[in-house]
């Protein structure tokens, strides 16, 4: 094979010179972008180069006994600094059958099938020696994915001070239940001063529910039906190490809803805002839940459900989409045990299920 290497303004130029030197039948071996003249890198410009050979096998057809010519080896030896060039070059790209079966190893996961192919455009180039189904690629996936919650963080209490944390979310997707969860675990295990407060009047059994758990737990509770009522609660509750504050279920589409709910948490600014999303939404809606939500400006998300679903591949969507601090995520009905904050690892472990 012949090889040359052309240089031209513009693909077009530089296609023209390589068909009038190598003819119809030259075989284009790689493409590259340059930059010609300039100094210091500036005014430089972008040429095109072309590195294209043809075969010249008829050389294979001459007699055994003629020697090479010098032009020969020149083109022998030009001939195998270009195959280990091209070598070096393939092997740093992604080979399209191994990306693609990364792919499906994550959509598969539920992972959007464009966040997956940003995903594995960050992971280091030479995965692509490494088998699919290996564990070494796997690790680098969930090392990849990690990177995603490494800001997660739970409730903080100040030292001689207080937390006031509020729970926003549609409904039913575990707000009360994980309120009485977090109650237990910092009234019980942590020994501090807990305070419920609830601000969902809109059914009878709604303060029913968390007035349940309350009375079990033995700790004071108060309903609030507006802005003003819960600001009294708060003044009046400044002795207190954390005050856990229950909203209603609010439709992403109701923006009326949003907008009362956002009126009510205005009231004190050191109100900590959790947004409260089931691990089983769909990640469309869950996009639109955290857009529509926004307004309410959010701090942290807690995912709840976890335990219902196989493929969480949403979290990582949601997280690609709309960067947010992760805080806790709830893994069953029981109070207080099926909580845990987020541990990096262990998710994205549990994202990329086998
Ligand atoms: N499987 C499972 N179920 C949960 C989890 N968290 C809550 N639930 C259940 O989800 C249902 C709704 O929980 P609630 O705490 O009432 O939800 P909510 O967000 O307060 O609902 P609304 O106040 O009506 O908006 C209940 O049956 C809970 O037991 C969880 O992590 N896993
Ligand atoms: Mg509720």
């Amino acid at each position: 094979m012949k090889v040359r290497v052309f240089t031209a303004d513009s693909m077009q130029e530089v296609m023209a010179q390589v068909k009038g030197a190598l003819g119809r039948d030259a075989i284009i071996l790689h493409t590259r972008k340059i930059r010609q003249g300039g100094i210091l890198g500036f005014f430089s410009k972008e040429k095109v180069e072309v590195t294209a050979g043809i075969d010249t096998s008829v050389a294979a057809i001459l007699p055994e006994t003629v020697a090479p010519s010098l032009e020969d080896t020149v083109v022998h030896s030009e001939l195998a600094n270009m195959r280990s060039l091209l070598e070096k070059v393939v092997s740093r790209m992604p080979k399209g059958s191994e990306s693609s079966s990364v792919i499906e190893l994550l959509t598969n996961n539920d992972i959007d099938a464009n966040v997956a192919e940003k995903i594995i455009n960050e992971l280091p180039l030479d995965y692509v020696n490494l088998e699919v189904g290996s564990s070494e690629l796997r690790q680098l996936i969930i090392d990849k994915i990690r990177t995603y919650f490494q800001s997660a963080e739970g409730i903080r209490i100040p030292e001689n001070g207080r937390k006031v944390v509020a729970f926003l979310g549609p409904t039913g997707v575990g707000k009360t239940t994980t309120i009485a969860k977090l109650a237990a675990n910092f009234a019980i295990q942590g020994g501090y001063q807990v305070v419920l407060v609830t601000a969902d009047t809109y059914r009878i059994s709604a303060v029913e529910q968390l007035k349940t758990y309350a009375d079990i737990m033995g700790m004071p509770i108060h309903v609030v039906y507006d802005a003003h009522e819960l600001k009294k609660v708060l003044d009046s509750n400044l002795d207190k190490q954390l005050v856990l504050i229950d909203t209603a279920g609010r439709s992403p589409h109701n923006n009326d809803q949003l907008d009362e709910l956002k009126d009510l948490l205005q009231v004190d600014d050191t109100i900590e805002k959790y947004l409260v999303l089931s691990a089983t939404t769909k990640y469309k809606d869950a996009l639109d839940i955290v857009k529509k939500f926004s307004v309410c400006s959010p701090h942290k998300i807690i995912f709840t459900k976890i335990d219902e679903t196989r493929n969480i591949g949403t979290i990582v969507n949601l997280l690609y989409q709309a960067p947010m601090s992760l805080s806790y995520v709830t893994t069953g009905q029981n109070v207080p045990d099926d909580i845990e904050l987020v541990n990096p690892n262990k998710l994205a472990q549990l994202i990329l299920r086998e």
